[in-house]
């Protein structure tokens, strides 16, 4: 055991119990100035599960930093993907990457992801970041390696909320039933989870007992004893003929003593003040160069802006968003719009809200905040996204109305088969909320950023589906679908704050677009546009339209300005919020009324764009009629970590790129 050279077999450097305590202490540190670089990150959870990595790392895996790849190495399966951070400072100090680099972590085009990417990274083993996938993806590894008759082991990194993903059970299940006595499972049983207590949103113990009624040998450990840690792997892997599991207890957050056990703590950096006093308290002030580090965060990024920048079309001026004095434009996330709706008509005694462990942030937690009477219709599932996907459609049998939300890629993706068959082929009255849609949850990176929902969403019959434009229009719509439409439901909306363009008086009727003109300049960039619905507009021969949803509403106004300032054309834009069902009637009209279309979407292109190409191939109103397309969107790509702003222009889906697009067409236009 322990790091060695692959090829001598010699072991590179031998770890005392007492030297492996130091180090997870110094991890610690490393891991608190990265997340402080970062600006964002989990820091409850990689503090929890320090020792452990050390232990693995530096003692117990048989790794060689020098050759990632040695096929004989021990696998470490990294299924809590959040905890990235305490991977890569682990890497860092057994010497698979430079350890000053981490703190480019969740920084555009870093090595260092949100989320753990394996083809990043030399030492990563998978990706990962979507709960509940690494045990199986471990199963996998250790029925390869039995059939390839070698003999390493196969580590499987998880938290006890994890567990609350069916997933684990179905790979629980497997593992034992075949008997894998090469898996060797640890899970950082901090007892915390993001809406609180485990045991509170979903209890999962008694962990032990379950873990053996499916075949596994079952450990419990101090987690944050190192001593323990160590003579509890080797046991382990002396264990024949069935896989193990050992249960760490630890506390989220450890070693800090404002962050130990304080459930805030799960998804959130320190400031630099917190950073010092937490240095200080683990006794590592002086120990590391944390201005340099910084500094080296900082310049990585100034590079990534200038990079950035470089690539960006260019125009007579910057029109970025409140780059003038004039045409100020005010911004809050989308979220609050649903959570606004959810407190104000909450009083509904059919609604019933289910909690996935992220209620706080997609504000569904709004439903009840303040609100004790509403307390036994909000139901937490715990992270369990397919079965609560299921539950919804059994209580909208019953005559509720449910609403369940998550990460929009959670919510589509990971829970498709159970919106199909439960709840659209059933055709309940759901409401799904696909929240931190798009590129809206940044830094986290690409598991994270549902780029592909709409596609889905828009494809299951009886389905509904809306992608409002700002919060005021969020607000609305979930107005609508909560308690007028009927029916499966689905709302995307984004975590980041973007451009209010709409307000109290603006229409929003389901499944009608509306026309927006810029008229003038203005103050407030929302004052100079004058917005009415599709269906009561007068065709003003403009030059071309731009078709887009959600945040590229903003986005295709703000290439209406670049468009008219620079080179004097006139843009329709149509607000298609409602993408199913799609108002056909404003989509053919701007395409026959103007002759140039650009969809825009922030999303893998094709969502909204392969929809208005369907509607306007069948279109008899076109034959004939010349028309010239194009679409903005992400181009069949993963997004990566970065801030919103920064994925906005990296996936190209800015309006410059819009106004790009337009120019370009508008010459063939001329022709
Ligand atoms: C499938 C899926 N659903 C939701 C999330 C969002 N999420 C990230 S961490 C987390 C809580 C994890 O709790 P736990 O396993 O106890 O980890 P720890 O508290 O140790 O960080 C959730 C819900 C996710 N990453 N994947």
């Amino acid at each position: 055991m322990a790091l060695r050279d692959s090829t001598t077999g010699k072991v590179i450097r031998e770890y005392s119990i007492e030297q492996l305590k130091e180090a997870a202490n110094l991890m610690r540190g490393y891991d608190l100035v990265t997340l402080c670089a970062a600006g964002s990150g989990h820091a409850g959870g990689t503090l929890s599960i320090m020792d452990i990595v050390a232990a693995l790392y530096l003692h117990v895996a048989q790794l060689d930093p020098k050759n990632p790849n040695w096929p004989d190495r021990d696998r470490i399966i990294w299924s809590a993907g959040h905890k990235a951070p305490a991977l890569y400072v682990g890497l860092g100090i057994a010497g698979f990457c430079e350890i000053n680099d981490v703190v480019t972590l969740r920084k555009l085009h870093s090595r260092f992801q949100g989320h753990p990417h394996w083809l990043k990274l030399p030492g990563v083993e998978v990706s990962s970041g979507s709960l509940g996938q690494g045990l199986s993806i471990s199963v996998g590894m250790a029925l390869a390696a039995g059939l390839d008759g070698r003999k390493h082991t196969i580590f499987c990194l998880m938290g006890d909320g994890e567990q609350q993903e069916g997933q684990v059970w179905e790979a629980a299940m497997e593992a034992g039933h075949y008997k894998l006595d090469n898996i060797i499972a640890v899970i950082d049983d901090n007892r915390l989870q993001i809406d609180g207590w485990v045991k509170d949103v979903m209890q999962v113990e008694p962990l032990d007992a379950k873990y053996k009624s499916f075949g596994w040998e079952v450990m419990r450990v101090d987690g944050h004893n190192m001593k323990q840690l160590v003579d509890a792997f080797e046991k382990a892997k002396k264990v024949v003929s069935k896989p193990v599991v050992i249960l760490a207890d630890t506390v989220k957050g450890k070693g800090v003593s404002f962050m130990e056990n304080v459930a805030g703590w799960h998804g959130k950096p320190p400031n630099r003040e917190e950073l010092d006093a937490a240095l200080k308290e683990l006794g590592l002030t002086e120990r590391i160069p944390v201005e340099q580090l910084l500094n080296h965060s900082k310049n990585y990024q100034a590079e990534m802006d200038r990079e950035l920048e470089a690539k960006m079309p260019k125009f007579s001026r910057d029109f970025w968003w409140n780059a003038g004095d004039t045409m100020k434009v005010k911004m809050e996330p989308t979220r609050k719009g649903f959570g606004k709706s959810l407190a104000a008509n909450g009083d509904d005694e059919r609604i019933v809200c289910l909690g996935l462990d992220i209620s706080g942030s997609i504000t569904i937690s709004d439903f009840y905040t303040g609100k004790p009477e509403r307390a036994k219709r909000w139901i937490s599932m715990g992270i369990a996204e397919q079965s609560a996907t299921s539950a919804a459609a059994g209580l909208a049998k019953e005559g509720k109305l449910p609403v369940l939300g998550s990460y929009a890629t959670f919510m589509s993706a990971r829970n498709l088969d159970q919106i199909r068959v439960s709840i659209c082929y059933g055709n309940f009255n759901v409401l799904i909320a696909g929240a931190h849609g798009g590129v809206s949850v940044g830094p986290d990176g690409a598991t994270h950023q549902a780029l592909e929902d709409l596609f889905a969403m828009q494809g299951l019959p009886n389905m509904s589906v809306v992608v409002p434009c700002d919060i005021e229009e969020t607000r609305k719509a979930t107005d609508y679908l909560l308690l007028q439409r009927v029916g499966p439901k689905y709302i995307r909306f984004a975590r980041e704050a973007t451009p209010i363009v709409t307000d109290e008086k603006t229409p929003f009727v389901f499944g009608k677009a509306n026309v927006i003109r810029l008229r003038k300049e203005a103050a407030n960039f929302a004052d100079a546009f004058e917005t009415q619905l599709a269906s009561g507009y007068k065709n003003e021969s403009e030059d071309l339209s731009i078709i887009a949803c959600g945040p590229m509403v903003p986005e295709a106004m703000r290439a209406a300005r670049i468009l008219k300032q620079d080179f004097g054309y006139e843009t329709r834009v149509l607000n298609l919020h409602t993408l199913k069902p799609i108002d056909a009637e404003a989509v053919i009209r701007a395409a026959a009324d103007t002759g140039v279309v650009i969809t825009a979407e922030e999303h893998q292109i094709g969502a909204l764009a392969w929809r208005v190409s369907g509607l306007l191939t069948e279109s008899k109103q076109l034959y004939g009629k010349p028309l010239i397309t194009g679409a903005i969107g992400v181009k069949d790509r993963f997004g990566d970590s970065g801030s919103p702003w920064e994925m906005v222009k990296e996936l190209e889906v800015s309006a410059e790129h819009i106004a790009q697009k337009a120019v370009e067409l508008m010459k063939l236009k001329k022709k």
